[in-house]
């Protein structure tokens, strides 16, 4: 740790804003190694640096860890609370930050000022920080030193200075245009199975959908990437089909994660990760178990990465949506030291290299660690048939969990990122079978896979009315123009597109309805009865997917 602070390059940096093209800024660098000019602000050097802000600012930007987690504008007074259930803080923030109160966020951080201009602080490196206490910006490295993006003014003219100058050291993906995806999970979740799918497909011969995607429901478990009983065809047979149909075949998987049902867990304990007192790091819960993470830095473990890529390649998939891969960065003690983030990394470059030129949509990604690896991003949580719940907003306090709100909050503060990555915001809904959203909602839905450029939906085509499945139809083919009006107004083809009234986080709950919270996340942090919840929701979807069957035939 450093203790001085720099007076001298304090002044230094004042002088030199004045006589600066750029804005008058009321920047005070109170810490860092050294700084230079750069176009647009500037770069510091050092493993900390601390802003000094000349007044208090009205909001703060989060820049949640992966995917799913909140990354938004919210009130500098009224910081959200840590998330329940803190069972599921693995796979839904960064785990290393879970209890802080003070507004922060993974590798940047920004105060908008009572004048509507922004003071932005942003790592050019992996494994930092940045947090707001009181009257400055700080941010660290979590191991060594590194680079700082300092800027004042415009937020987009900002953002789209960082996007280059994280270009210019990560890469970006493919060029070209997205995909337009029919992806399994959003109808189906994980009663998936071959005959269903083959008749999908079929159904689908006339839509414009360049990928076919089988989303999670095919493994035997998570860890055990063969097809399970569903698929007594194999998956192989399932590519050479959807290739035939004349799409790119794309395929889920989850392959930094490994559950203890599968036969990887019980023959290669030996490449997880674990903390400093040997035990194994959680990676969350999900499909009723417990989740834990391959270390990316084990030889053995990169090996076997290698040729599960190599093997779904073989079998014919040229699309594949890797998920839950915050897994490979989580904190632990590794095969080989390195930081977390710098360990996910090289494990994604021996995936993204076996897996050649296939095209690869990260999820439940760590966002800077994975630019310049893959094509596209979801930058977002999962949408879902409905769009708020009063339990995840009121009593949980989550907002990573599925909903339309809570995926186009996240995703529209995330757009900046478009330079760099095909930006998948995730699927949107045709249709009114089976789906709780409001034609409004469905079109904001549509709008921002529109300002995305990502499209991609989950309706099942005998679900479709005439009329919803003219209008899918429309929505693949039509590019409309996009310009942005407002932080969060747009004029699609010209008409306006306000999503200013959906972006605010929910009031604070009542003093009841936060001991109502409290105990719904104490019990949900018991595996049975997170088991049991899972259970019910889980019949739930059957039942209406067999009534779903029954009506339509
Ligand atoms: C398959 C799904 C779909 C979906 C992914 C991912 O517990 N969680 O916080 C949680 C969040 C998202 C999630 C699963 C669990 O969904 O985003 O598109 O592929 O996995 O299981």
């Amino acid at each position: 740790m450093h203790d001085t602070i720099s007076q001298n390059l304090l002044s230094t940096a004042e002088e030199t804003m004045e006589t600066s093209p750029f804005k008058q800024a009321p920047l005070s660098i109170a810490y860092a190694d050294n700084f230079q000019d750069v176009e647009g602000g500037q770069i510091l050097q050092g493993e900390r640096a601390q802003i000094a802000l000349p007044a208090t600012p009205v909001r703060y930007l989060y820049s949640g860890w992966q995917s799913w987690s909140l990354t938004a504008w919210v009130d500098s007074d009224r910081p959200p609370p840590p998330t329940r259930p803190s069972m599921l803080w693995p796979q839904q923030v960064d785990p290393c930050y879970t209890r802080e109160k003070r507004p922060h966020g993974s590798w940047y951080g920004a105060v908008e000022m009572p004048n509507g201009q922004i003071i932005f602080l942003g790592a050019l490196g992996l494994d930092s920080h940045v947090l707001l206490d009181s009257n400055s910006l700080r941010g660290w490295y979590e191991a060594g030193k590194g680079e700082w993006f300092l800027a004042y003014g415009e937020e987009n003219e900002i953002l789209k200075r960082y996007a280059a100058l994280l270009e210019e050291r990560f890469g970006k993906g493919r060029a070209g245009p997205p995909p337009r995806v029919w992806c399994s999970w959003y109808s189906l979740y994980t009663e998936i199975d071959e005959r269903q799918l083959l008749k999908i497909l079929t159904d689908l011969q006339d839509s414009p959908f360049d990928v076919f995607q089988i989303d999670d429901g095919w493994q035997i478990q998570i860890g055990d990437w063969e097809a399970n009983r569903k698929f007594p065809r194999g998956m192989a047979y399932m590519a050479t089909r959807i290739k035939e149909s004349g799409r790119k075949a794309g395929l889920w998987l989850a392959p930094l994660l490994v559950a203890p049902s599968s036969s990887l867990y019980r023959r290669h304990r030996d490449w997880l990760l674990r903390d400093k007192r040997g035990r194994l790091v959680s990676a969350g819960f999900n499909w009723s178990e417990p989740l834990y993470a391959l270390d990316t830095t084990h030889p053995e473990a990169l090996a076997w990465l290698a040729s599960l890529m190599q093997t779904v390649r073989a079998w014919g998939y040229d699309y594949l949506k890797l998920d839950f891969l915050y897994a490979g960065a989580l904190p632990g003690q590794r095969y080989t030291p390195m930081p977390r983030e710098a360990a996910y990394r090289e494990g994604l470059k021996v995936i993204r290299q076996a897996l050649g030129n296939a095209y690869l949509l990260t999820c439940g990604t760590p966002i800077l660690p994975s630019l310049g690896l893959c094509d596209g991003m979801r930058i977002g949580p999962d949408v879902a048939e409905y769009w708020i719940s009063n339990r995840d907003d009121m009593l949980l306090r989550n907002f990573t969990i599925p909903g339309g709100r809570n995926a186009l909050r996240t995703t529209l503060h995330r757009l900046w990122l478009r330079p760099l990555v095909h930006t998948d915001p995730d699927v949107v809904y045709f249709r009114s079978q089976l789906n709780g959203l409001s034609e409004e909602q469905k079109s904001l839905l549509q709008n921002l896979a529109h300002i995305c450029g990502f499209k991609a939906t989950s309706d099942v085509p005998a679900w479709l009315n005439e009329e919803e499945r003219q209008a899918l139809r429309h929505f693949l083919e039509h590019q409309p123009s996009v310009e942005r009006i407002g932080r969060y107004l747009w004029l699609v083809d010209g008409q306006p597109v306000d999503f200013a009234p959906h972006i605010a986080l929910p009031p604070a709950p009542s003093p009841l309805a936060n001991l109502q919270g409290a105990l719904m996340g104490s019990l949900a942090n018991v595996r049975l009865c997170y088991r049991f919840f899972e259970w019910i929701s889980r019949q739930n979807l059957k039942n209406k997917l067999r009534r779903q069957d029954r009506d339509a035939t």
